[in-house]
């Protein structure tokens, strides 16, 4: 999923999205709440109608982005407290809140407030963590309006701790919510700690339900999760690279800025069918680069067609069983030289 702001993707358009194949995009709660609001969203039939967007909708708690985005966030039993980004006045998300805001704004998937802790801290507060996102859950499927027009997802919490990550499992499929979500993960830890937190909830969590590793990610880390047994992902990483000025290529990460690019008459990824590869030379974006808005936008629409094709090409290998060759394939052009 591309995960947009304000009720849009930065830098495409819907139309855009709907061409490369996008099946359903992420609007953030927190921003959408704050502005235009969610009454306003609710009284003009909500988010898809609002910002016209026929395909699927997924909102996030809102709590996650006030703790990483605001460190002025603070979590207590009832909620998260906040100083408001307009007026600095102490705010308090609770649960119920987050799921009435979700309600209003009309996702088709809306996610528990959860208490998100970094993965890279130790000791009691994990635990704490642990079972107060459990505690929230409850309070969360209390107090949702919708739960047969919006599928309310639970969050597993737990830092990297197996017994913690195995006591949130089991505690929120004994809830039978309609899918999962592995939290906390892809803050600064480690690949090892976090692959294996990731095959941990995915061997026990149920097969015939949605899977979502929330903040992920990278190329390779989605084909690895996807191997571990997850579904979905959300990442911010295509879009935002973009505006660096990096493009996604099967071989790894290619630099659109450097000085090479100057004459360089090729496409970005010359085995790339999108738009921006048919129609623009690397030369172009180069001198386009962090000097004109097309510049983010052509490689934010590469680097979103990117995406879509290797979730594609990764669903369509598993489908006629052929993941382990796909898995080879991809492996072997990130890593031509085998390290
Ligand atoms: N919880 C929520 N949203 C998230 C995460 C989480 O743990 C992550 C993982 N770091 C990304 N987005 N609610
Ligand atoms: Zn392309």
């Amino acid at each position: 999923m591309p995960v947009g702001t304000q009720g849009t993707i930065k830098g495409l358009t819907n139309s855009q999205l709907e061409d490369i194949g996008c099946q359903i995009i992420l609007g953030n709660t927190y921003h959408l709440a704050l502005r235009p609001g969610a009454d306003l969203i609710d009284e003009l039939g909500g988010l898809h109608k609002f910002m016209n967007w026929p395909r699927a909708l997924l909102t996030d708690s809102g709590g996650f982005q006030m703790v990483s985005l605001l460190h002025l966030a603070d979590i207590t039993e009832k909620g998260v407290t906040f100083q408001s980004p307009v007026d600095g006045s102490p705010m308090l998300l609770t649960p119920e809140e987050s799921i009435l805001i979700q309600n209003k704004i009309g996702a088709d998937i809306i996610m528990a407030l959860d208490d998100v802790v970094k993965t890279t801290i130790t000791g009691p507060r994990i635990e704490e963590a642990m079972y107060r996102t459990l505690r929230w859950v409850d309070r969360c499927i209390a107090a949702h309006q919708k739960p047969y027009e919006q599928n309310l997802f639970g969050i597993v919490q737990g830092g990297l701790d197996p017994v913690l990550r195995d006591i949130c499992v089991k505690g929120l499929v004994d809830r039978n919510l309609p899918g999962y979500a592995i939290g906390g993960l892809a803050g600064g830890e480690d690949k090892d700690s976090f692959w294996r937190v990731v095959a941990q909830c995915t061997a026990a969590l149920p097969e015939d339900k949605p899977r979502y590793v929330m903040g992920v990610g990278y190329p390779l880390d989605i084909v690895v999760c996807s191997a571990l047994g997850a579904d979905m992902y959300d990442c911010v990483y295509p879009t935002r690279t973009a505006r660096f000025g990096t493009a996604l290529v099967p071989e790894g990460l290619l630099k659109l800025k450097h000085s090479v690019m100057a004459d360089d008459t090729r496409p970005i990824d010359p085995t790339c069918y999108c738009m921006v590869c048919k129609n623009y030379t690397r030369a172009y974006i180069h001198s386009l680069v962090t000097k004109d808005a097309m510049g983010s936008q052509l490689l934010s629409y590469h680097n979103l067609s990117y995406m879509m094709r290797l979730s594609r090409d990764l669903h369509t290998s598993i489908i006629q069983e052929q993941f382990p060759e796909f898995v080879c394939r991809f492996l072997s052009s990130q890593f031509p030289k085998g390290d």
